[in-house]
């Protein structure tokens, strides 16, 4: 028997929030960062290697999966979990936030979009009906809603037209979704930079009834206090006992001020990118280790860190692996990236705990702007 899925508010400061989410597959302790394992993998990385960061949960991608290997191939595979044997939870995406950042051709109407694939061209079509059927045939525990996420700036009238249209696809979903107990699905809160558009997508959403609310439309293109001025006004509109999640969200810094303002879960392809492409995050902040200036350098990258991988190689030899562009100087930076972000999380969860959020946060951000040295 599959227990229900269901979530805790464990402990508030200010409006930051302290909870567990339960599955059946394993909890995930909020505040939470979720890899992104796009395309079933956490590039570079073992499962165990992810889960040894500090992860509780992955992301996994509808858009990605349903063009290759195919949501009905999983399915006979025995699912997305076995497929890529990460027995814990995962969270996947809709798929028109990816139809819409990697697609040229591609058409929306009040039924769906229709798109041509990024990998070979051909047709493919995805309605909120399709999303949760691809979804759930991935065995996804936590699914989203399939929405309209549009960049900012726009116009107003662009803005509502997008929000309304979510709002009728949140809908379907849930007719779609039926009656799932063991999953959870998330309604999605559009509305641009506006106010009076976010408390009328969240007020839709509530009177529809999620598991879950999360927050899209951010993150594309805005400054980060107009993210954080967005977040502010609508946190209090949610339902206090179901989890918020920012979706594709982001740096260190954006995930702390996301934690202050009441979000309970993020994600973001940032870590293991820019791992990839040289730059670790550590307390220190972030350090391009591209850079020559790390040639000659001895040092390990921060030797009072809890992760192994900062201790034991010296910025020289990652420099170099990265230089030369070895394989293994994307694992370990990815994973020293990953491990960074799920400390933080980590200090938030721990400081919610007591009352400090406020004390952290500062020190956090002190140590950062001290930067490396
Ligand atoms: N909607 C969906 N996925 C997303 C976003 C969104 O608005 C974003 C925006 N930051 C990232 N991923 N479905």
């Amino acid at each position: 028997m599959k227990s229900d899925y269901s979530f805790t508010l464990l402990a508030t400061d200010g409006m930051a929030r302290r909870g567990r989410i339960d599955t059946w597959r394993g909890d995930v302790q909020t505040p939470a960062f979720m890899p992104v394992g796009t395309v079933g993998t956490v590039k570079g990385m073992y499962p165990e290697q992810v889960r040894d960061t500090g992860a509780d949960i992955l992301l996994g991608n509808t858009y990605h999966l349903m063009l290759r290997p195919g949501a009905e191939r999983v399915a006979a595979l025995g699912g997305l979990h076995d497929f890529m044997d990460w027995q814990r939870p995962i969270l996947t995406d809709s798929g028109g936030f990816q139809v819409m950042s990697l697609t040229k051709l591609r058409k929306l109407t009040e039924k769906g979009v229709t798109f041509r694939s990024h990998i070979d061209g051909s047709a493919h079509e995805l309605t909120p009906e399709r999303s949760i059927e691809i979804q759930t045939l991935l065995d996804s525990d936590i699914i989203m809603q399939l929405d309209e996420c549009i960049p900012l700036p726009s116009e107003h009238k662009e803005m509502e037209r997008a929000m309304e249209l979510s709002l009728r696809w949140a809908q379907r979903s849930k007719d779609a979704f039926g009656n799932q107990p063991h999953r959870s699905l998330h309604g999605i809160v559009q509305g641009g930079d506006n106010a009076e558009l976010r408390g009328r997508s969240a007020a839709g959403l509530k009177s529809i009834g999620f598991n879950g609310y999360s927050i899209g439309g951010l993150a594309v293109g805005e400054p980060q206090e107009v993210m954080f001025r967005v977040l502010s006004e609508i946190t209090p509109e949610l339902p206090t006992d179901k989890p918020r999640y920012l979706m594709g969200v982001g740096k260190p810094d954006d995930i702390l001020g996301g934690i202050e303002r009441g979000v309970d879960m993020f994600d973001c392809v940032h870590p293991t990118r820019a791992g990839r492409h040289g730059h670790a995050y550590t307390r220190f902040g972030v350090i391009n280790l591209k850079n020559a200036r790390h040639k000659d350098d001895p040092r390990p990258l921060d030797e009072e860190s809890p992760n192994p991988n900062c201790r034991r190689f010296s910025r020289a030899y990652l420099h170099h692996l990265i230089r030369t562009e070895e394989m293994l100087g994307a694992m370990i930076l990815s994973q020293i990236n990953l491990s960074y972000y799920q400390q933080l999380c980590i200090g938030a969860r721990t400081a919610i705990e007591a009352g400090t959020l406020a004390d952290y946060a500062a020190q956090t951000r002190a140590t950062w702007a001290a930067g490396d040295i």
